[in-house]
């Protein structure tokens, strides 16, 4: 657990705009069906602009369009979208950011699966190092 946190909690360099610090699902990782699709950004974001879009192999969009910061958290660099039970398969995340910080707007997509025989051994999320950084 600890190696995976190190790999996804890379430092971060001077990197403009709010961008993808890590995820749950994490980018190309293998598990049991989130309930949710969190990521955490390198920037604080506004409260309206950004989206989280997740969809299957079939392009079919899956999520609940309810994405939205996390008022929950101070620093406001969560983005959550909730999902229904996912069947096993590939989805994809797309993306979009509206930094606070400096305005900008950033739009990207990542991929992740779905398989419910990962359950057991599912890592990547790291709820101890949220906040740290
Ligand atoms: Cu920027």
């Amino acid at each position: 657990m600890l190696s995976v946190c190190l790999i996804t909690s890379l430092p971060s360099v001077a990197l403009a705009h709010a961008r993808l610090s890590q995820a749950n699902p994490a980018p190309d990782t293998t598990a049991a069906s989130p309930p949710e699709v969190r990521i955490w950004f390198t920037q604080e974001l506004t409260l309206h602009g950004n989206d989280i879009v997740v969809t299957d192999a079939s392009g079919n969009r899956v999520d609940n369009a309810d994405a939205h910061v996390d008022q929950n958290d101070p620093d406001r660099k969560q983005l959550v979208a909730s999902v229904p039970p996912l069947a096993d398969g590939s989805y994809s995340v797309t993306w979009t950011s509206q930094s606070a910080e400096d305005g900008d707007s950033v739009t990207e997509s990542y991929a992740f699966s779905v398989a419910t025989a990962a359950a057991e051994d599912a890592v990547g999320f790291c709820p101890d190092d949220v906040g740290q950084s």
